[in-house]
C-alpha cells in the first residue's frame, strides 16, 4: 500500500480565510497558498482589507480581499457571489477565523459586550459556513475549519463572553460534521494555544519597570515548549485538516498549544 504526498496538496482549491488580513488568518491563508490553493480573505473595513492586500503581495501571494463583517448575512452571501464571480467558483475550504475577545470580569460585563463577542466569534461561523455549505454540496466535497481556543475547553477570568463561545464553536463544529458529513464535507477545528499576535499583545506587554508582563510568565511556565506559540505553528495542521490527506477526519478540534492542555504546569520556584 503506498502513500500518495500530494493528498496534503491544495492544488486547484480556492481557500476562503475570514478575518485574515493578518495574525493566525494570514498565516493560515499563506499556508494555503504554499500549499497551492487561491485565496480569498475578508475584513471588517477597506482599510483593512487594503493593508491585507500589501501584506499578501509583499508575501508575493495573489489573494483577493473583501469586505464583509462575518456578522452582516447580506455581506457575507454577497462576499460567497463575489467569490464565485472573481474566481469562477465557490470556496472549496473555509476558514472561521474572524474573532474577537473582551477581557472584561463577567459582572462588569455589558449585554451588549457579551452579544457583540457570541455575534462575531459563534454566529459569525454559523453565518459564513451557511453561506458556503450549498457550494460545496454541489461539488461534492468541502472543507471547513473553524478557529476554537484553549478556551474551548478551559475558563479563565475575566473572559466569559470569549469562552463561551469557542465552547459552542467547539459544537457547532461537531453539529456541522454530523449534519454534513454525507455530502464529503469535512468539518473540524484548530484550537490554538496562546499565539502571539495583536489579538494577545495586551498579555505580553513589558512592564514599566521592564520586566515580563505576569501573564507572559504565567504562559511560558504552563506550556511544555515552554513559548508562546506563532501564527506559523498552525500552518501546517491547517494544510493537513484543508487537504485530501485528511478526508475521513471529521468533527475533530486539533489542539495546537505546545502541550498545554496535557500539563498541570512547572511547580512555583
Ligand atoms: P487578531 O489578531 O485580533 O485578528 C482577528 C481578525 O479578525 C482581524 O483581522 C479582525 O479585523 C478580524 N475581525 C474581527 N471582527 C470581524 C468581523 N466582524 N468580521 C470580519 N473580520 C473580523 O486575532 P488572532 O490572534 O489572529 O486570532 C484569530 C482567531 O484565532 C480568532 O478567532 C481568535 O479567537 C483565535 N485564537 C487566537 C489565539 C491567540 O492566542 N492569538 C488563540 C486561540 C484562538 P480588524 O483588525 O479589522 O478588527
Ligand atoms: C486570553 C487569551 C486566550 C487566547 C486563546 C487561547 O485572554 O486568555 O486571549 O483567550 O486568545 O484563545 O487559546
Amino acid at each position: 500500500m503506498t502513500f500518495d504526498m500530494s493528498k496534503f496538496s491544495l492544488e486547484g482549491k480556492v481557500a476562503l480565510v475570514t478575518g485574515a488580513s493578518y495574525g493566525i488568518g494570514f498565516g493560515i491563508a499563506s499556508a494555503f497558498a504554499a500549499a497551492g490553493a487561491k485565496i480569498a480573505f475578508n475584513d471588517i473595513n477597506e482599510a483593512a482589507v487594503e493593508r491585507g492586500m500589501a501584506a499578501y503581495k509583499e508575501a508575493g501571494i495573489d489573494a483577493k480581499g473583501y469586505v464583509a463583517d462575518v456578522t452582516d448575512e447580506a455581506a457575507v452571501n454577497q462576499l460567497i457571489a463575489d467569490i464565485e464571480q472573481d474566481f469562477g467558483t465557490s470556496p472549496d475550504i473555509l476558514v472561521n477565523n474572524a474573532g474577537i475577545i473582551k477581557r472584561i470580569p463577567m459582572l462588569e460585563m455589558s449585554a451588549d459586550d457579551w452579544r457583540k463577542v457570541i455575534d462575531i466569534d459563534l454566529t459569525g461561523p454559523f453565518i459564513v459556513s451557511k453561506a458556503v455549505i450549498p457550494g460545496m454540496i454541489k461539488k461534492g466535497h468541502g472543507k471547513i475549519i473553524n478557529i476554537c481556543s484553549m478556551m474551548s475547553e478551559l475558563g479563565r477570568e475575566t473572559v466569559s463572553a470569549y469562552a463561551a463561545a469557542k465552547g459552542g464553536l467547539k459544537m457547532l463544529t461537531r453539529n456541522i460534521c454530523s449534519e454534513y458529513g454525507e455530502h464529503n464535507i469535512q468539518c473540524n477545528a484548530i484550537g490554538p494555544g496562546y499565539i502571539a499576535t495583536p489579538q494577545t499583545a495586551p498579555l505580553r506587554e513589558r512592564q514599566p519597570d521592564g520586566s515580563r508582563h505576569p501573564f507572559d510568565a504565567f504562559i511560558v511556565a504552563k506550556t511544555p515548549a515552554a513559548r508562546w506559540g506563532t501564527p506559523e505553528d498552525l500552518q501546517g495542521p491547517a494544510v493537513f485538516l484543508a487537504s485530501d490527506a485528511s478526508d475521513f477526519v471529521n468533527g475533530l478540534v486539533l489542539y495546537v498549544d505546545g502541550g498545554i492542555l496535557a500539563y498541570i504546569g512547572k511547580q512555583p520556584q
